[in-house]
């Protein structure tokens, strides 16, 4: 993440967002849980279930699983784009040119020609053929109020956010309490099963619960407080 930091992929604040990261992945026993794993599985389904999936690709995802990312984009036929926080076009450009290396076919973000409803700044900034017009977005490691402008803009959104009181958490209609380099892995393992099996797809999704979900991941947080021993 530091090297990433120097060649101006990773934001400087990028850098304290990878500590809270991983702050709450001692907390969580840095592994994946059932409950992260209902989570990622629900995932996939509304991704393979989506008629314009996007996944959202910002500093940090692309140092740390670029090459992951593209995989799961092929395999969910998800549109990948470089949205990015801190927005800087020379950021936009490296970050973009990142993800090409790492494999990836098209990448959009470059030319931002829309604006998510519901954001002031330059963060409203996206591209009209991706996440503007998606139905299903995947946002790894998202700031909060972007998260609740996809919501409220009709998305299913779908967080990576190892933080479950975070508003991103909170927002989101699937929060996988995960480390990224964890998560998207197994996502990737869960698509050919969940592609043959659009029943299954159906129960995930209408059985999975956001707010259970996280009341899970926060009370197996505090059961790994209360018994660990200095
Ligand atoms: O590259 P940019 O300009 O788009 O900026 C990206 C960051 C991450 C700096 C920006 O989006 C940001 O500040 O995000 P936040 O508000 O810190 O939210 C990031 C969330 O992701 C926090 O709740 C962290 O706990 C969580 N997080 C950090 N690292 C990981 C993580 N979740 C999963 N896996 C991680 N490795």
């Amino acid at each position: 993440m530091a090297e990433r930091a120097k060649e101006g992929i990773v934001a400087p604040t990028g850098l304290i967002a990878h500590g809270r990261g991983e702050a709450f992945d001692y907390l969580l026993g840095e592994r994946t849980t059932e409950n992260a794993r209902r989570a990622e599985m629900t995932a996939v389904a509304f991704l393979l279930g989506g008629n314009r999936p996007v996944i959202s690709v910002n500093g940090n995802t692309a140092a740390l699983c670029a090459k992951e990312v593209v995989t799961l984009a092929q395999a969910t036929r998800s549109r990948i784009e470089v949205n990015l926080f801190h927005r800087t076009e020379e950021r936009v450009e490296a970050v973009c040119s990142f993800m090409e290396k790492a494999g990836a076919e098209e990448v959009l973000g470059r030319k931002a020609d829309s604006l998510l409803p519901g954001i002031s700044s330059d963060r409203a900034k996206c591209t009209k053929e991706g996440i503007y017009s998606a139905d299903v977005v995947l946002v790894p490691l998202e700031d909060g109020d972007r998260a609740e402008a996809l919501v409220k803009s009709g998305k299913k959104v779908i967080a990576i956010d190892l933080n479950p009181l975070s508003r991103t958490a909170n927002a989101a209609h699937v929060t996988i309490v995960d480390e990224v380099t964890r998560a998207i892995p197994a996502m990737i393992e869960m698509v050919p099963e969940l592609r043959r099996n659009g029943d299954r797809r159906l129960a995930l999704i209408n059985s999975f619960d956001n707010k259970r979900n996280l009341e899970e991941a926060m009370g197996i947080m505090c059961a790994n407080l209360s018994s660990s021993r200095p």
